[in-house]
């Protein structure tokens, strides 16, 4: 198939990109290559060293003999371009990791929420009208979100996106309705994923798009098959306050002997998938594409759920590291419990990766490698949901000047 990977140069782009085009896909990245500078923005860069995309796309040459090809196009601003490269290229399918995804970015200020809802919303909507536009018949692929549903605890297993509901009619009786599960989304970032899946279900009705959406959990682990076979093909890996997902978090700050920065309790339960499972999951469901006209297929991408207190004592167990526990920068629920379905995807053949100590090491051995790498002060995360809870975030959790936290 023809692909269009857009976001290709993303923490789950770019593997995916390796991944198909190991598989014998033609691979096109549509990139702005914003989350380059967006490190830049905040001083911080990813532990592993990254090559430009053009040099990662030629070592990937050298190593595979596959080609992969880069354009460089803002999807949320582009929109002309767009719908002439969907034109002229016509690809089979399409996946869409296009847009901003950390939580704790999308609410540090006021312009970052706007930024968040402009770049995202608008890719998404951008991408749809000029599918149709351009008379496009491509399978898209993609990457939203576990938070669109809000992690709730009503002690019943979310459900793959839709739910069976039960309506009283005027005349007294029950009429059953489809819906997409109640979303409720906890920062600006997974509200724009709750708005994209409105957009999908809008044209996948009014123009018989065939759309999948993935609600993926907590990605962990950097490697995958295809990026550990050239040192330069290696994937980002972030760390700092912002981008770094919690487990990959705790595994870096074991790494350079940083207190674990446990948020509240840790109560808090969370739906969690390794890299390489991500990357397989990409690929299991451009093997199964809707019908025109068939409602947008969802999917839970992710294999297990664990507690972050769970997961702190976990890590600290295998590492030996100390875990502080830190007023919550963020509105969240201190505990919840979480049961997700995600049958699909074993259906389709997924065999998942399950947290083992092995792979956790293997994680901090990465980490360990790159220390020097690493920005001490860009770890505490300090992008706060509220102006109240900015006050009370503890910046330090090392104990080096501590904020006072009434
Ligand atoms: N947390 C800590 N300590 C830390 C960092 C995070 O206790 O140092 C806690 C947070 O308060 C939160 C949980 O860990 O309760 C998860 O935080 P996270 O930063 O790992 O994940 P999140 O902000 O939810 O976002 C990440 C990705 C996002 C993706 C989402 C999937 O950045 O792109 O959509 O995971 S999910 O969480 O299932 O919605």
């Amino acid at each position: 198939m023809r692909i269009a990977i857009l976001g290709g140069d993303g923490f789950v782009g770019w593997p995916t990109c390796l991944h198909l085009s190991a598989q014998g896909h033609e691979i096109h990245i549509l990139d702005n290559l914003s989350r380059r500078w967006i490190d830049t923005e905040l001083g911080v860069q990813s532990l592993t060293p990254m090559d430009s995309i053009q040099e990662r796309c030629r070592i990937w040459k050298e190593v595979s003999g596959e080609t992969i090809r880069f354009h460089l196009l803002d999807l949320s601003g582009e929109y002309e371009r767009l719908k002439g490269w969907l034109t002229e290229h016509k690809p089979d399918a399409i996946v869409h990791f296009a847009e901003q995804r950390a939580a704790p970015y999308s609410m540090k200020t006021d312009r970052h929420k706007v930024y968040t809802v402009n770049n995202n919303v608008n890719a998404t909507h951008n991408l749809l009208a000029a599918m149709v536009e351009a008379e496009c018949d491509a399978h898209l692929v993609h990457l939203g979100t576990m938070g669109v549903y809000g992690y709730s605890s009503v002690g019943a297993a979310i459900p793959e996106g839709y739910l069976d509901v039960d309506i009283e009619t005027l005349e007294g009786t029950k009429a059953r309705q489809e819906i997409l599960y109640p979303t409720k989304p906890g920062s600006v970032y997974h509200m724009t994923k709750s708005l994209d899946q409105i957009l999908f279900q809008f044209y996948a009705q009014n123009d018989g798009l065939r759309i999948t959406d993935l609600h993926q959990g907590i990605v962990w682990g950097t490697h995958t098959d295809q990026t550990r076979r050239h040192e330069q093909l290696i994937n980002r890996f972030d760390y700092d306050g912002d981008y770094g997902t919690v487990l990959n978090r705790f595994l870096i700050q074991a790494a350079i002997d940083y207190p674990l920065t446990v948020h509240g309790t840790g109560g808090q339960t969370r739906a969690f998938i390794h890299i390489q499972d991500s990357v397989r999951c990409i690929e299991l469901a451009l093997g199964d594409a809707p019908e025109h006209g068939e409602r947008v297929r969802i999917f839970n991408q992710m294999t297990e759920t664990h507690r972050v207190r769970d997961l702190a004592e976990l890590v600290s167990k295998l590492t030996g590291a100390s875990i502080k526990y830190l007023p919550n920068p963020r509105k969240e629920a201190p505990e919840n419990d979480l049961v997700v379905k995600n049958d699909q995807f074993l259906t389709l053949g997924l065999n998942p990766t399950t947290l083992a100590e092995g792979l956790l090491s293997e994680v901090v051995d990465v980490a360990k490698k790159y220390a020097h790498r690493i920005d001490r002060s860009r770890v505490p995360a300090v992008s706060a949901w509220t102006r109240d809870l900015g006050s009370r975030v503890e910046r330090d959790p090392e104990g080096k000047a501590l904020k006072s936290v009434s």
